[in-house]
């Protein structure tokens, strides 16, 4: 099945031309047919890689449309209408490049003259990352989005002190017993889909490898699956814990591996602080000879695990004890009791994980002998996208933990953002030994911490998330209240490239668009209208995928390699590439020496000095790209044209116990420090705000205290969550023609899904209108029942959630489902910036649609009384 070869199903004469789909962020490698006529007219899977072996999801065939859209930016354009708001036309008018480049050079030098905090940049081009620094070299760590935050506010800092990597995955080349919590990988969405469902298929049909699924939604991995296990929202740390529990309290746990790779026989005392001697070094106990050691004394017989001791006067237990004392809270009965799992359930999935993860047993791989362990927890934004997502995520690390399933053949394993990055710059996901015998933690995995200041710097308080990723919904709490916030400056400039916050971010958008409204100037990189562009006063118009260069890291987690971008046919309207309009405002705003070096920085090139970019030049797209292809084998770009990519297996060194012979982090002592050192510096400027500061969201082990999303009044009686779908990138693709054949006749994106039996007990069926009511804002939507939902679960497409804009083939739905969420300090993540992204709320029957949405472009035109 696998060595399927795409055939050429193409009736016209043409050629074939190697390249990279980026419909979504990841990166499968394509073949594009351009007819002898130079019409783009089949992408296919290029067959020569091993990651997505020849195959795309239905975005990557879209592109094509995406192409021709006929809405898209196709010459620069200047607003002539100063009215702006949502869905307002902006009654564009066609100018010259030079006439854009010189506003655009001109307004933001002027900000950056005043104060470069004044811009809010939104760049979020996943596979062009470099991009992302963009704002370093104009001097504002401000950032406007929701991008990596919403998703993984708390899983890329505890990635990066687990794994010191950005990302994780379960290896599908052992595991047999998947479970999936919260996250489409392997059949819908997250970690390179289209490749991972190939492999997650074979994995199934070859070894029979089990796939339970943890949702509160039958999503297509949990149709898949050989169990769905429904769950109440924003309860997934609890039905851990509860694994957890059983795992510790019936003895089912990789007691060596704890031992000999870990810090949990680590002594800890009643601060949570590791017991020291005057040098620093850690205290152990030794159960054999029955006293405390240093960690590395050579007389060490056996770790203890367990137990209450007395250290140089300090009382103390290991870091294992003290997670089997919150344990202790955590049984099946009481997590069910939250989650709504049966007990049973939640004690025989813990079990056949046990069983499944073959604690004990060994392979080997390429002349190592590694720990096999063929059972792994997955998860992801469903899962994590809660208050408290650090505790969340470690609750999730620790099952995989506790069976020895960490960085092994078979378990749960690291993914580094970008090799290229990890390798030459020895930044974000090396590994490097830390103190006392751990490995350094490197929570830090998307750019440096941001350093504390007073007032703050950074509209969205990054100064104040010294191991967070960027909480960009933030920034409506501060600019709606600055003096309590007591910012010393009114953000007026607005970048954005290649991001939608109007879309993204959770909040009110009646707030959001007033910031917007309170903006001096918008100037947006885009290839289509959006929610957010539609802002702007000048739109500088790019290139598509499938007319310009790139050089992007294949997606992990099995594959590594740089996968080519090259143009099909030259650009069809007045566009620039991306890395151009970057340049032209840099030397138009004095910060080319600047920006060519945090290039150099960024890309590693500073690494092989023939590739290091000069201050005082521009550079291509194309130019850009070969020095990363360079930097990665050596090969030049005709190498690239012709192969299409450098993609193989990852290397086992890389991806199995990189940091063999140091110690995991099983126990967090750093968020700790983290805390005591923000609430030092905290209490030395004085910042008012540190007395509303969640500090107990700061733990170095998960607890089972339910999110304050679970506490909302009795009257919210469901959860709103939303998703993603294999067909859909975010809400994006649904003005796509293809797309939205697929989509828009299927009810899981034409009504909001929930219980059948919830329905019947509210008097409610298939085809009534609802108003979604949370504590902070609602959406309209018409119904559809399924047993594929938890009963106190409404379930909201993204296809569901576009708002009026300028583009005439997007269908919007019944309002943004991030208006359903809050974006206050009580709600997000005080450890790791992580936005709740459920919501509760209630269902209000509505007579009929209300007459916006009844719209020609709306999901629901012409649906009145029709039902379903
Ligand atoms: N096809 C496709 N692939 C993508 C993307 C895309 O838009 N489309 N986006 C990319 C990006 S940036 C990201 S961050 C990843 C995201 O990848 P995923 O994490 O897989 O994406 P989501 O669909 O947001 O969330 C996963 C699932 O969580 C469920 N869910 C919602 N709330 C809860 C909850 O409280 N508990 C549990 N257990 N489940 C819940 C939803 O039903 C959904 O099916 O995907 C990436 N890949
Ligand atoms: N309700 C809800 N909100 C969410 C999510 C959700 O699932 N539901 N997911 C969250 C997550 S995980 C993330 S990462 C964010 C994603 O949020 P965004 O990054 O804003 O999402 P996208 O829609 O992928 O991209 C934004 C815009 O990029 C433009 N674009 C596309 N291709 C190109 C290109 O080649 N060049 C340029 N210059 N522009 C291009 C398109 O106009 C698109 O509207 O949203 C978050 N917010
Ligand atoms: S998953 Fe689909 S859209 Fe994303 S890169 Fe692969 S083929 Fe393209
Ligand atoms: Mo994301």
């Amino acid at each position: 099945m696998s060595n399927r070869q795409p055939e050429q199903n193409s009736l016209k004469p043409g050629k074939w031309i190697k390249s990279t789909c980026k419909m979504c962020l990841h990166s499968c490698n394509t073949r594009v047919h351009i007819t002898d006529e130079g019409i783009i007219n089949k992408i296919e899977g290029e067959p020569s890689s091993p990651s997505n072996n020849g195959r795309l999801c239905p975005k990557g065939n879209a592109a094509i449309m995406r192409h021709y859209d006929p809405t898209r930016f196709k010459t620069p354009l200047r607003r002539t209408n100063p009215n702006k708001g949502p869905g307002v036309d902006p009654k564009w008018e066609p100018i010259s490049w030079d006439e854009a480049y010189d506003i655009v050079g001109r307004e933001l030098k002027r900000t950056r003259d005043e104060d470069p905090r004044k811009l809010l940049p939104a760049i979020n081009n996943f596979q062009k990352l470099f991009l992302w620094a963009w704002p370093a070299a104009f001097g504002s760590a401000n950032f406007f989005s929701s991008v990596g935050n919403f998703c993984g506010g708390g899983y890329h800092p505890m990635n990066g002190f687990v794994h010191s990597a950005f990302a994780a995955a379960n290896d599908v080349n052992y595991c047999n017993y998947w479970i999936n919590n919260g996250g489409g990988d392997g059949f819908s969405s997250h970690l390179h889909t289209a490749a991972q469902a190939n492999h997650v298929a074979k994995a199934r049909i070859e070894r029979n490898m089990r796939v339970v699924t943890v949702e509160p939604r039958l999503s297509i991995g949990g149709a898949k699956a050989n169990e769905w296990v429904p769950i109440r929202p924003a309860t997934d740390r609890q039905f851990a814990l509860g694994l957890c529990h059983v795992l510790v309290y019936e003895n089912l746990y990789d007691a060596k591996f704890l031992k000999k790779d870990t810090n949990a026989p680590y002594l800890v005392g009643p601060d949570g602080y590791f017991v020291r001697n005057e040098n620093g070094d850690i205290y152990v106990w030794d159960a054999k000879d029955n006293c405390a050691k240093l960690w590395n004394d050579p007389t060490l017989k056996d770790f203890a695990l367990e137990g209450v001791y007395e250290v140089n006067g300090v009382t103390c237990r290991p870091a294992f004890q003290r997670f089997k004392d919150i344990l202790a809270e955590c049984t099946p009965e009481q997590m069910s009791k939250v989650t709504t799992v049966p007990a049973e359930t939640i004690r025989r999935i813990a079990r056949e994980f046990a069983k499944a993860a073959q604690i004990g047993s060994f392979i080997e791989i390429e002349d190592r002998i590694l720990p096999l362990r063929p059972a792994a927890y997955n998860y992801y934004r469903g899962a994590q996208g809660h208050k408290y997502s650090a505790m969340a995520n470690q609750s999730f690390k620790l099952v995989n933990f506790l069976v020895g399933a960490i960085d092994t053949p078979g378990g749960h394993v690291g993914a580094t953002l970008d090799d290229q990055m990890v390798e030459i710059r020895g930044g974000c996901g090396a590994i490097t030994p830390g103190e006392s015998g751990m490995m350094h933690a490197n929570p830090h995995q998307l750019h440096p911490e941001v350093p504390f200041s007073f007032p703050p710097n950074e509209v969205h308080l990054m100064g104040y998330f010294p191991i967070g990723v960027d909480p960009g919904h933030l920034a409506q709490e501060t600019l709606m209240n600055p003096e309590k916030y007591n910012l010393d400056y009114r953000p007026d400039t607005m970048l954005l490239c290649h991001s939608n916050p109007m879309w993204n971010i959770s909040g009110s958008r009646k707030e959001w668009y007033k910031i917007m409204s309170g903006m001096r100037f918008i100037a947006a990189i885009d290839i289509l209208p959006n929610e957010s562009n539609e802002w702007a006063d000048i739109i500088l118009p790019a290139h598509d995928l499938l007319e310009s260069w790139n050089m992007t890291m294949i997606e992990p987690p099995h594959h590594e390699g740089m996968c080519l971008r090259q143009p099909a046919t030259p650009p069809i309207y007045d566009t620039r590439a991306e890395e151009e309009i970057f340049y032209e405002l840099s030397k138009r705003i004095g910060i080319l020496d600047i920006w060519n070096n945090i290039l150099n920085y960024v890309n590693g090139f500073h690494q092989k000095p023939e590739l290091l970019l000069e201050a005082d030049r521009t550079y291509t797209d194309r130019e850009i790209a070969e020095r990363k292809g360079k930097l990665w084998n050596g090969k030049d770009l005709d190498w690239y044209i012709e192969h299409g990519h450098a993609v193989t297996p990852r290397r086992p060194d890389k991806w199995y116990r990189p940091w063999d012979g140091m110690r995991l982090h099983f126990y967090i002592e750093d968020i700790l420090k983290a805390r005591d050192d923000l609430k030092q510096k905290m209490e030395a400027a004085d910042v008012p705000i540190r007395h509303q500061w969640s500090w107990g969201d700061y733990q170095p082990l998960p607890t089972p205290v339910p999110d304050p999303v679970l506490l909302e009044p009795a009257e919210y009686d469901m959860f709103a969550i939303t998703f993603k779908d294999i067909q859909i990138n975010f809400g994006e693709s649904t003005s796509n023609p293809w797309i939205k054949d697929i989509t828009y006749n299927d009810p899981v994106h034409t009504s909001v899904l929930i219980n059948t039996a919830t329905a019947a007990s509210k008097g409610l069926q298939t085809g009534d209108v609802v108003r979604i009511q949370s504590p902070y804002g609602s959406i309209v939507a018409r119904l559809a029942t399924s047993q594929g939902v938890h009963p106190e679960t409404v379930c909201v497409s993204n296809a569901l959630t576009r708002v009026a804009i300028q583009h005439s083939g997007v269908r919007v739905g019944g309002g943004s489902f991030n208006d359903l969420l809050p974006a206050n300090l009580e709600n997000t993540d005080a450890c790791s910036g992580q936005p709740e992204t459920v919501a509760k709320v209630k269902l209000i029957k509505l007579t009929e649609l209300p007459p916006e949405l009844l719209a020609a472009n709306s999901v629901y035109a012409g649906e009145k009384g029709r039902m379903h």
